[in-house]
């Protein structure tokens, strides 16, 4: 038996949300289109042909959903905003009330409740118009999120306290447009460069629009990390590796907190053929001081170096390591590695877990959900989230994804990542055994395995 305990004052959360994953009401109340509806209504897409138009219908179930988090102890709940319901068509004069009135009302009732609030402004629902004018590859786009962004800065100044620009940027730019697996799904490693910079600039330039004009609260981003620990000592292992985390790490993190893009990735992606254009001022845009840094940690493993035509030269040892049912391995040492580099890059920038949490698949009986996996999963990357605090990594909070079962983009609803099970069909939520779990380790603020 051992007691994992946390230090005082650590904020517990809930992620349910993605907007696209949870809402539904795609339909309603002027909402524009998405990249996600158009991707998801396309054929071969998404598994089984799913798609957001009831999602876990959040949208008019929001109340009940409070109710859920309340029960549960959290203190902070994350969840994004559908741009496409402020902006119909991403941009213009136009903004459309009855999107924003659908936030207040959400956010009204989690302050109501005691919750605070975290809002991400992009999680992956681009306004389809924008996607027609080129999206993330247009520059245009930038200027059409910062706008977005002051929008909803002003809007819940007071109300939401805690902002994260982008959900994710690896997902946006490289799983969307170079592996090709998200919206908008194109397979294009040039483009995705490319867009991942653009990102950055968009990120850079909302943050400095926050300061101007003296919102109150901390602003922030989320990156999603993973593991590669190398197969042997030999140095061409130890180097793919290192280049597969520095893809999701330094790439995305060194432009924020250094000003710069990491030189060995710099070099790899020039290797690759891949011209990057970065216009003058960009990087002092992109290099503006955050006040926390959300980190977003599933899965990873052991990998060995591979000559590849593509961008990445690994291949997966498998190490028969216990997987979730996405198939993705569990690795908590990668977790604790990944917060271990961040703080050596990066010092003692605040962190949040913004996201972690498994998959696995358990249906009810007799109203209960048995989901002894997810909570094995829960108690190994707390207890990896602890050694990395005991080291002295300045983690603020953890938010578990996610509060309830969604959809989970190009898997549709196949794959269940919730502590509350959501039936499709009836929208029932049933709380699952994990739930509790998790109720009880927030209220302790420790927990014994
Ligand atoms: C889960 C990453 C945000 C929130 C959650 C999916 C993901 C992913 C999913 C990689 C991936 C698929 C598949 C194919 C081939 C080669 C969400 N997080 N989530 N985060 N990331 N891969 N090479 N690296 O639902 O909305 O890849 O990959």
């Amino acid at each position: 038996m051992a007691i994992i305990q946390f230090p005082k004052g650590m904020k517990w959360g809930g992620t349910a949300t993605a907007s696209y994953q949870i809402e539904g009401a795609t339909n309603e109340d002027g909402r524009g289109i998405s990249i996600w509806d158009t991707f998801s209504k396309t054929p071969g897409r998404v598994v089984n042909g799913d798609n957001g138009d009831i999602a876990c219908d959040s949208y008019h179930r929001y109340e009940e959903d409070v109710e859920l988090m309340k029960e549960l102890g959290i203190d902070v709940y994350r969840f994004s905003v559908a741009w496409p319901r402020i902006f119909p068509n991403g941009t213009g004069g136009e903004v459309n009330q009855k999107g924003l009135d659908y936030y207040h009302r959400l956010v009204d009732k989690l302050l109501e409740n005691g919750i605070e609030p975290m809002c991400t402004l992009y999680h992956w629902d681009l306004p389809q118009a924008l996607q027609d004018n080129g999206g993330w590859n247009n520059r245009e786009t930038i200027d059409a999120f910062v706008n977005y962004a002051e929008l909803m800065f002003k809007e819940f100044d007071g109300k939401i306290k805690h902002w994260l620009t982008l959900n994710e940027p690896w997902c946006i730019s490289f799983l969307s447009n170079y592996i090709g697996v998200h919206a908008p799904g194109n397979r294009d490693l040039q483009l995705a460069t490319q867009i991942s910079h653009h990102l950055l600039v968009a990120h850079g330039r909302t943050v400095k629009k926050f300061r101007e004009i003296g919102i109150e609260g901390q602003i922030g981003f989320a990156p999603n990390t993973t593991w590669l620990e190398p197969y042997s000592t030999r140095q061409e292992d130890i180097d793919a590796c290192n280049r597969e985390i520095g893809w999701y790490i330094e790439w995305f993190m060194d432009p924020v907190f250094k000003g710069t893009y990491p030189k060995f990735m710099l070099d790899w992606f020039k290797k690759k053929g891949v011209e990057l254009e970065i216009q003058d001022g960009d990087m002092e845009d992109i290099h503006q001081p955050v006040d926390f840094l959300g980190i977003n940690y599933y899965t990873g493993h052991i990998a060995r170096y591979k000559e590849n035509e593509g961008l990445l030269d690994w291949e997966l040892v498998e190490m028969n390591y216990d997987r979730t049912d996405i198939g993705w391995p569990i690795f908590p040492e990668g977790f604790y590695n990944v917060l271990m580099r961040i703080k050596d890059s990066y010092g003692d920038i605040p962190i949040y877990i913004t996201e972690n949490g498994s998959c696995y698949n358990d249906e009810p009986e007799n109203g209960r959900v048995r989901d002894s996996g997810r909570i094995h999963y829960l108690q190994q990357h707390l207890t990896a989230l602890s050694r990395a605090i005991a080291s002295g990594v300045n983690v603020k909070g953890y938010i578990t994804w996610s509060l309830m079962d969604n959809f989970e983009w190009a898997e549709g609803y196949t794959m269940r990542f919730g502590i509350v099970h959501v039936n499709y069909r009836t929208l029932e939520r049933t709380k699952k055994d994990s739930y509790y779990w998790y109720k009880q380790t927030i209220a302790n603020n420790w927990f014994e395995k």
